[in-house]
């Protein structure tokens, strides 16, 4: 493990998740099961299943989905910091239109994990943290949670503690403009930055992804992972290259690939293993997790790593 101990501390917003049972547009659907969403929770999680610590900071509402979203993090084993907000927790719901493809309808404007403020932020944890992650989600949220991001941030860099950036970018929380002018300011204050192509080129631009990767890491990162789903992962770390595929699965529910795939790649940092070993480990995570309905319960706990290479299905 790294010099400070307390493993992954994320901030972010996590929301109340109703998926409707049935394949189809929501209008036809009858019945939905209740879970919960958010990225850096779900990479909370994946990295405590990993037996690394992982603290969550966050607001949600005085209501049963925030009383959901805490009671679920504490019983995987998450330091959850959470302060209770007087407006509702917001709601995401995932709508699967056939049975590959998914729409995410968001209800969280206003929502109590829009209120996160920069005085929510733990110091203290931030300090002890191995990694700080981030994603980009989360300044998307609105003016105070921008300030939380970055108070976070400029604890982690006065303590020495390293921040990990997930780009997540979504453009129904905010412009690609917005998004590029805070990155421009985030990225070269990051170790770890990681997205999907078209994220990069939101800071970058390079016909290739190994190109892009290196085009991010010259503002700043010494390690940029361009995640390309079932093709794997081509990264820059510390000026080697590397390019690692992903076990074959049969996708069922991409959602939260990526955030099983971050809480791999920084559960093996926080334990010092070379890149290698953390590449490897974060696309099994990411594979395990499209395998199962839901944005994180397809995380794998770490004696479950193998699986993937058995030839035999039925473990007895
Ligand atoms: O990465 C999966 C997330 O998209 C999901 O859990 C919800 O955080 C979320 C978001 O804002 O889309």
């Amino acid at each position: 493990m790294n010099a400070q101990n307390g493993g992954v501390v994320t901030l972010g917003e996590s929301m109340g998740l109703l998926t409707p049972v049935e394949i189809g547009r929501l209008r036809h659907a009858r019945t939905m099961r209740l879970g919960m969403a958010g990225s850096e929770s779900n990479v909370a999680i994946g990295v405590r299943r990993l037996g690394i610590a992982s603290t969550w900071i966050g607001r949600v509402g005085a209501d049963e989905f925030g009383a959901l979203i805490v009671r679920e993090l504490l019983a995987e084993g998450v330091d959850v910091c959470v302060a209770y907000d007087e407006a509702p927790t917001g709601l995401m719901i995932k709508e699967r239109r056939t049975s590959q493809a998914s729409k995410v309808t968001y209800y969280r404007d206003r929502s109590a994990g829009a209120q996160l403020s920069a005085s929510d932020v733990d110091v203290e944890r931030v300090r002890r943290a191995s990694v700080l992650h981030i994603t980009g989600i989360t300044p998307a949220l609105g003016a105070g949670p921008r300030q939380a991001v970055m108070a976070a941030v400029e604890s982690a860099g006065a303590a020495g503690v390293p921040v990990s950036l997930d780009i997540n970018y979504r453009s129904a929380l905010w412009k690609p403009g917005d998004a590029r002018d805070f990155l421009a300011e985030l990225v070269p204050k990051c170790e770890i930055v990681m997205g999907g192509e078209d994220e990069a080129s939101l800071i970058a631009d390079a016909p290739s992804p190994l190109e892009l990767a290196h085009e991010v890491s010259d503002l700043g990162p010494s390690q940029v992972l361009i995640k390309r789903g079932s093709l794997g992962v081509i990264a820059v770390i510390d000026g080697a290259d590397y390019q690692v595929q992903p076990p074959k699965v049969t996708a069922i529910d991409p959602v939260g690939a990526g955030d099983a795939f971050a809480a791999g790649y920084l559960a093996e940092f926080a334990r010092g293993l070379p890149a290698p070993a953390r590449l490897d480990v974060a696309t099994r995570a990411g594979a395990f997790a499209v395998t199962v309905l839901g944005d994180w319960e397809g995380s794998p706990h770490r004696e479950e790593l193998e699986l993937l290479d058995r030839p035999e299905s039925v473990v007895r």
